[in-house]
C-alpha cells in the first residue's frame, strides 16, 4: 500500500473519531475504487489494525495496533551495547529459534530478537509460553561471556534482577523473584526467562536470554488455565504500559548488571538477587527432574545455586527445579 495513500486513510479515520466512514465516501476522499478501499482496509487489518465493518455504515477503527519497531526501540537507548542491534520481527515461531541462528552466524554481542507475537513460545523443560500479539515483551538477548558453562545459570539470577529492576524504575510495582526464573507480583507470574546455551566442551559460544513479560493484558486475554496464575503490569498497576521504554530499561539494567557481573563476578548480583527473592527463608518444595526436596529455602550460594534445609537438618544443593511456596 503507497503510505501516502495509507496517511490519508489514517487521517480520515482520525477526524472521524470513532464515526463510521462508508466505503464511498473513502473512495472519493482518496480518489480509488471502492474495491481498491476494501484492499488497503485488508492491508490495515494484517498491520495489527481492528477494523469494524457495518452494512450501509461503511468502516471504523476500534483499536490500533500497538506494534513495537526497532526505531522506537532505539529512540533514547543509553547503553554500548545491549539492544544496539535490534532484529524485529512481527510474528516468529519462537524468538529464541531466531537468536540461536545469528548467534551462530557471529552477530555482535547485545544483539536482540524482539517479536509481537510468538506463535510457539518457549518455556523451560519444553513448557509453552503464551506470547500473544502487541501485548507483552518477547525477546532473546545474545551475550557472550567468557566464563565457565557451570556458571551459565548466574545469567538467569542476573536478568532477573534486571528486569524487577527495570519494572520497578516504569511501573512503581516491587516485583519478586521465585528461585530461578519466575519474577512475580502479588504472588502471579509476570515474567519469566529461559537461558539457552550454545557451547562445545567448557567453551561457551553463546548464552541466549529469552526474556518473557506480560505487560499490557488484561485478565480475560489469557487462556483459563492461566488466569489465576499469570499476571500483567497492567492488571497490577491499572494503566497501559509503553513497551518500548520498559525494553530500553531492562537494556540499561541488565548492561551495567553484566559489566559489573563481568568484573566482579557472581557476589554483587547474589546480594541484589537475594533483596528481591521471596522464597528465602520459607518453606519450600523444590521438584527437580528426579525427586521433591521439602525444606526450608536458605538462600543461594555464591555461585547461584538454591539450598534448602530438609526437616532432618540435611542441606541440599539444587540446580534447576520448579519451586511451589
Ligand atoms: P517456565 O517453564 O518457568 O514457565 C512456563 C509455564 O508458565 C507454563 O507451563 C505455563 O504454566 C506458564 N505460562 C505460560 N505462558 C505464560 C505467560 N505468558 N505468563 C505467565 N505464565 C505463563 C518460563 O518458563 C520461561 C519463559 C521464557 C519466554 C521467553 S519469550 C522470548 C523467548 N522466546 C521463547 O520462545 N521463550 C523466551
Amino acid at each position: 500500500m503507497q503510505s501516502e495513500l495509507r496517511k490519508q486513510l489514517l487521517d480520515a479515520f482520525t477526524n472521524a473519531g470513532g464515526s463510521y466512514l462508508s466505503g464511498q465516501y473513502l473512495a472519493e476522499l482518496i480518489g480509488c475504487s471502492r474495491t481498491a478501499v476494501w484492499k488497503h482496509i485488508e492491508e490495515l487489518r494484517k498491520e495489527g489494525f481492528e477494523l469494524e465493518a457495518v452494512r450501509k455504515k461503511g468502516y471504523r477503527i476500534v483499536k490500533t495496533p500497538e506494534k513495537l519497531t526497532a526505531d522506537e526501540i532505539r529512540l533514547g537507548l543509553t547503553t554500548s551495547f545491549i539492544g544496539k542491534n535490534i532484529h524485529y520481527e512481527e510474528s516468529v515461531e519462537s524468538t529464541q529459534k531466531i537468536a540461536l541462528q545469528l548467534a551462530s552466524q557471529g552477530v555482535p554481542e547485545g544483539t536482540v530478537v524482539i517479536a509481537d507475537e510468538q506463535r510457539s513460545g518457549k518455556g523451560r523443560m519444553n513448557r509453552n509460553w503464551y506470547s500473544p500479539k502487541y501485548t507483552g515483551i518477547w525477546m532473546s538477548l545474545i551475550t557472550r561471556p567468557k566464563i565457565p558453562l557451570t556458571k551459565a545459570p548466574q545469567l538467569t539470577l542476573l536478568t532477573a534482577v534486571a528486569i524487577v529492576q527495570a519494572m520497578e524504575e516504569i511501573t512503581g510495582t516491587i516485583p519478586e523473584i521465585k528461585w530461578p526464573n519466575d519474577i512475580l507480583i502479588d504472588g502471579k507470574k509476570v515474567s519469566g526467562i529461559l537461558t539457552e546455551l550454545q557451547a562445545e566442551a567448557d567453551r561457551i559460544h553463546s548464552i541466549i536470554i529469552g526474556i518473557g513479560i506480560n505487560v499490557n493484558q488484561k485478565k480475560e486475554d489469557f487462556p483459563l488455565e492461566l488466569q489465576e496464575k499469570a499476571s500483567s503490569l497492567f492488571i497490577e498497576k491499572g494503566e497501559l504500559i509503553p513497551r518500548a521504554g520498559l525494553i530500553r530499561c531492562i537494556f540499561k539494567h541488565f548492561e551495567k548488571l553484566y559489566l559489573l557481573y563481568l568484573e566482579q563476578g557472581f557476589f554483587p548480583i547474589k546480594l541484589l538477587w537475594e533483596s528481591y527473592a521471596i522464597s528465602i527463608g520459607k518453606i519450600i518444595k523444590a521438584r527437580t527432574l528426579t525427586e521433591v526436596i521439602e525444606g526450608k529455602a536458605l538462600g543461594i550460594t555464591s555461585e547461584g545455586v538454591l539450598k534448602i534445609e530438609d526437616q532432618s537438618g540435611t542441606i541440599h544443593h539444587v540446580y534447576s527445579a520448579d519451586i511451589e511456596l
